[in-house]
């Protein structure tokens, strides 16, 4: 699917998303699940190719015909499999959307969510000037978006923060370094302590942990994990090593939505907010998105924008919109809750593959 806008970030640019949709008919329900990978391992080590390999030669097959009774029995059954955590997700949310509508309850009841509307924010790219960060951000302001989150990376980070925040120096803003930086730009992150930021989202190594101790150490803006967060163990680590005050939480990148609700049940226990990243997902993701981030330690906004924010057109009905108070309304209707339209997503499909 064609971006609406290009999306520049410190790891290259995207102009297009390609992702895996996952449709489960079991007995007559329709289970669908949008696996996050993207076609090069920028982000993550997982491209659509190596879910496609593993979904095909490990994944369906193993549930293929078995007679499941929770996602539980699901997810205990390809354990052995290590790592490929946004196969696994892919198809884990197929199944949870399953097993939400055989019980005719909503993703976001059966998740244990709690709200009906969430907080949203927008993720900002990297413009190609100052002037031109702002022009964008005041345009995402008066569609209601009330914190707004933009991608920095060496070179282009105070340069930009600093007449951002001059010209709106109320906004709730962060940045997002996706792992741009080593110790050796303390400095950066030091000067980072005045402008007030929220967070500043990975800024050191894609899989470290420790390193980000030390820098947490030295600054007062609270560090947020994304890419070294793939388990409740890494949650563990970084919370008891103080490498994070905040973590993202990315069902696609810690395996789905099982893991997603023991990194969320362990940060409320230790007090650690969290929220809900965002992997530019269809409207198949986002629903699912949107129903983990009902849950109650929720409570810093989401990367979860409107369809229109991503794609001319989004292939579920109703599209997402951005309310007045900048929040998001949870869908109600049994499972994700929004309907697949066919031809649109027929339209998006580059290949296809039936396992019977
Ligand atoms: O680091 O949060 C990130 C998109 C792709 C890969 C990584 C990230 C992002 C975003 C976009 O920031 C969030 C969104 O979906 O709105
Ligand atoms: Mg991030």
């Amino acid at each position: 699917m064609e971006l609406v806008t290009p999306f520049a970030t410190s790891m290259g640019v995207e102009t297009h998303e390609e992702h895996i949709i996952v449709k489960i008919d079991s007995g007559g329900i329709m289970g669908w699940g949008e696996c996050v990978v993207e076609h090069s391992p920028l982000y993550s080590s997982e491209t659509v190719k190596t879910a496609w390999h593993i979904l095909e030669d490990f994944l369906m097959p193993g549930i293929i015909n078995k007679n499941l009774q929770t996602v539980q029995n699901a997810v205990d059954s390809w354990k052995w499999i290590r790592g490929h955590r946004m196969a696994k997700a892919g198809l884990e949310s197929a199944i949870w959307d399953v097993f939400a509508k055989m019980q005719n309850k909503s993703l976001s009841k059966i998740l244990g969510g709690t709200f009906d509307r969430v907080e949203i924010g927008v993720s900002v790219g990297i413009q190609s000037s100052p002037d031109k960060l702002i022009e964008t951000v005041e345009r995402y302001l008066q569609k209601g978006y009330k914190r707004i989150k933009i991608k920095i990376a060496p070179g282009k980070d105070l340069e930009f923060i600093s007449p951002l925040r001059k010209e709106f120096p109320d906004i709730q803003l962060q940045v997002d370094a996706n792992s741009a930086y080593t110790l050796k730009d303390i400095d950066i992150f030091k000067a980072m302590d005045d402008y007030n930021l929220v967070m500043i989202e990975q800024p050191l190594g894609y899989d470290d942990i420790y390193e980000h101790s030390k820098l947490q150490e030295e600054i007062k803006t609270p560090i947020c994990l994304d890419e070294s967060i793939h388990s409740l163990n890494d949650a563990k680590a970084a919370v008891e090593l103080g490498s994070c005050k905040i973590i993202n939480i990315k069902p696609g990148r810690v395996g789905g939505f099982t893991e997603s609700k023991l990194i969320h049940d362990y940060c409320a226990e230790q007090k650690i907010p969290v929220w809900h990243g965002g992997m530019l997902e269809s409207g198949i993701g986002r629903a699912g998105n949107l129903a983990l981030a009902s849950l109650p330690n929720f409570t810093l906004p989401g990367d979860i924008s409107a369809s229109k924010r991503y794609y001319k057109e989004d292939i579920v009905e109703p599209e997402f919109v951005i309310n007045n108070d900048g929040t998001m309304d949870v869908p109600t209707e049994p499972g994700i809750g929004v309907n697949v339209t066919k031809e649109k997503l027929d339209k998006v499909t580059l290949t296809k593959k039936e396992f019977t």
